[in-house]
């Protein structure tokens, strides 16, 4: 092992623009991290120290470690998320832009002198196996010992990747800083960030390409190589190269007659992606096997069909409704190792959060530091607490989830969190409905980013945060796939929506393991058997097409989510119609021609 914080590259590249940005946020010393286990301690213990961190007890959390953020740091912030492409233009009508010069110019001035008082730390990490064709190396420049630890779970970090980006390589440059520089003797905080929202910045130049992200340190904000690199860079890389960057899950659906499918899922954030990846089947004989729960990287294979693969090797997931009932493959997962930040803290050196399934302590800590009990009335975890566990502790998890090459696709799911006229499933008529059900795909926000949740939005492809380009520019790329391979070996399309409720507000589906029964039937149709009836929606399951063996549903659930409601769709379809007038005159004529077929569908069906 290298000795800790020295530099081992030769990189001119690497070592110029280290320097540069050495000389611009004026640190107090650099550090190159190696990626070690070693590093790793000695940064959790330098946390530790500075009241970051608090160590939980090594009976019931070997190796995990309790943060708490700022109040005002506490999730992605999508107002102030910029892709500075050349024109607005090539943004498109769904991301904030800002001229690229005109925006250096101002972060330059943000981050000069930014890291005062405080060490740079310089990591170099990997999306993708370092075999992969489609492996992309970044290099993150941060002042959080949080983000380092954090990217150390999520990615593939260290020496191994100074040595895959040898003497010429290239790298995507990632700027971060927490944005709270520390004069002389200026005790520090906890959470060091830049409270007031104007003064964050998560911005994109993917001309470049490069990631400069100023005054947060929280999740997608902070932790550059998953939304920022991952989704909204990569997604303009695979653009131009012909492939896909998605906000998706992907798992392995084994029957208990051996035959094994492969699923990959876009649900928009906190709506259930990390819950089905490694689900666990009520359906007896069903497995699930997990291959990644927030990203997914697609391309045409040798065979004709498309692989996917997940960038990174953590998960990042929501704690709060995490529990042995609900996900009990993730509670395993987060038994060590893991970091856990905005949640409950227990007398016993644990931690606690909502619906998690076990008794609240009687007394605990709660997310902002204060002294906390059950009967508060308040919640002692914040809504988008997260848990940082490594992907391989996973004990569902896939034996090809590193594979280089990715897993090849039967099915693409679609959904979002509808709690009226959306049902369970719908199965796309073809490719083009497919791409059409994706970009009208409707979702009530969530905690996951700042701002007012349970509002209806649009959120094509659960991208509407991440594509880092056009968004009619990427429907047109979806809609192009049928001309790079043969249409019959793309995957079937399915929509699905687990969050119905009844007029009394309870669930109208048990969701979590229950859902195998919705993927055993996405199975059946792609194997050319599964019963469905024609609606004006796509094709639904047949009354008694889904298993419902062992499931003791309340009388006329299923038939209320298998139903297709004509009044709910009229008003879908008006929603949608005035969102795609939102995206301009450029839409693909496939899209609209399949929103107006549907309108006559609906018309006549009434
Ligand atoms: P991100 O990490 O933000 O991308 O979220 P995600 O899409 O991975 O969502 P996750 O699986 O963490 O679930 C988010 C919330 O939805 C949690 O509170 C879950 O308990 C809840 N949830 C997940 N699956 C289901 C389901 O099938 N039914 C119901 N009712 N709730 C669910
Ligand atoms: C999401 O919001 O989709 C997440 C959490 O996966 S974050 O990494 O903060 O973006
Ligand atoms: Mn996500």
């Amino acid at each position: 092992m290298s000795e800790l914080g020295k530099c081992t590259t030769t990189n001119p590249a690497l070592l110029a623009w280290v320097e540069e940005m050495r000389q611009l946020c004026t640190p107090a010393s650099v550090f190159w991290c190696d990626g070690s286990q070693a590093e790793y301690d000695a940064l959790c213990n330098l946390m530790v120290e500075a009241g970051t961190f608090t160590r939980l007890s090594d009976d019931k959390r070997p190796g995990s470690f309790l943060a708490r953020s700022h109040p005002s740091d506490v999730a992605r912030v999508e107002d102030r998320t910029f892709i500075c492409s050349r024109t607005k233009e090539e943004a498109g009508p769904t991301n904030n832009w800002a001229e690229p010069e005109e925006m250096k110019t101002r972060l330059r001035a943000m981050f000069t002198g930014s890291m005062a008082g405080r060490t740079m730390y310089v990591i170099p990490f990997a999306m993708g196996p370092l075999e992969s064709p489609l492996c992309k190396v970044g290099i993150e420049i941060t002042d959080s010992p949080y983000v380092v630890a954090n990217m150390r779970i999520m990615t593939r970090m260290g020496q191994s990747v100074i040595d895959k980006l040898g003497e010429n390589g290239t790298f995507i440059p990632c700027l971060h800083s927490v944005g709270a520089p520390l004069n002389d003797g200026q005790p520090d905080v906890s959470w060091p960030c830049a409270p007031d929202p104007a003064n964050k910045y998560i911005v994109h130049f993917p001309e470049d390409p490069s990631i400069w992200s100023y005054g947060s340190g929280y999740g997608g904000n902070a932790l550059l190589g998953k939304k920022c690199l991952a989704l909204r860079i990569a997604s303009t890389m695979a653009r131009r190269e012909g492939w896909l960057a998605e906000h998706m899950l992907i798992l392995a659906l084994t029957s208990p007659e051996g035959k094994k499918h492969y699923i990959a899922a876009a649900f928009p954030s906190a709506c259930g992606k990390t819950n089905l990846a490694m689900m666990q089947p009520t359906l007896p004989g069903w497995t699930v096997r997990c291959l990644g729960d927030d990203i997914a990287w697609i391309r045409v294979g040798e065979d004709g069909r498309l692989y996917a693969m997940n960038p990174e090797t953590g998960f990042f997931g929501v704690a709060p409704g995490t529990s042995r009932q609900s996900n009990p493959n993730a509670m395993a997962t987060i038994e060590s190792n893991t970091i856990f930040t905005n949640v409950v803290q227990t007398p016993d050196g644990d931690i606690w959060w909502e619906d998690m399934g076990v008794p609240a302590p009687a007394r605990g800590i709660d997310w902002q530091g204060n002294e906390w009990q059950p009967e508060s009335g308040t919640k002692g975890s914040h809504p988008n607490a997260r848990f940082t566990a490594p992907a391989a502790q996973c004990p569902v998890i896939d034996p090809d989830w590193e594979s280089p090459a990715g897993v090849p696709l039967s099915a693409i799911l679609f959904g979002g969190r509808r709690q009226t006229t959306i049902p369970l499933v719908n199965e796309a008529f073809n490719w083009e409905h497919g791409v059409f059900l994706g970009s009208s795909a409707g979702s009530e926000t969530t905690a996951a980013a700042l701002g007012k949740a349970g509002v209806l939005r649009r959120d094509p492809f659960a991208m509407l945060p991440f594509c880092g380009y056009n968004m009619v520019d990427y429907l047109r790329h979806w809609l192009s796939l049928p001309g790079k391979t043969d249409r019959a070996k793309l995957p079937k399309v399915f929509f699905v929506n687990w969050f119905r409720k009844s007029d009394d507000g309870k669930w109208l589906w048990p969701g979590y393991g229950e859902n195998s029964r919705v993927l055993k039937w996405v199975c059946e149709r792609v194997e050319g058997n599964g019963k469905a009836v024609e609606t004006p929606v796509g094709f639904i399951p047949s009354a008694d097409a889904l298993d419902m063996a062992g499931l003791d549903l309340p009388a006329g659930n299923l038939d209320e989510l298998l139903s297709v409601d004509l009044e709910g769709w009229r008003k879908e379809v008006e929603d949608i119609v005035a969102y795609y007038t939102k995206l301009g005159s450029d839409l693909p004529e496939s899209l609209t021609a399949s929103l107006a077929q549907l309108q006559q569908r609906l018309a006549s069906a009434s």
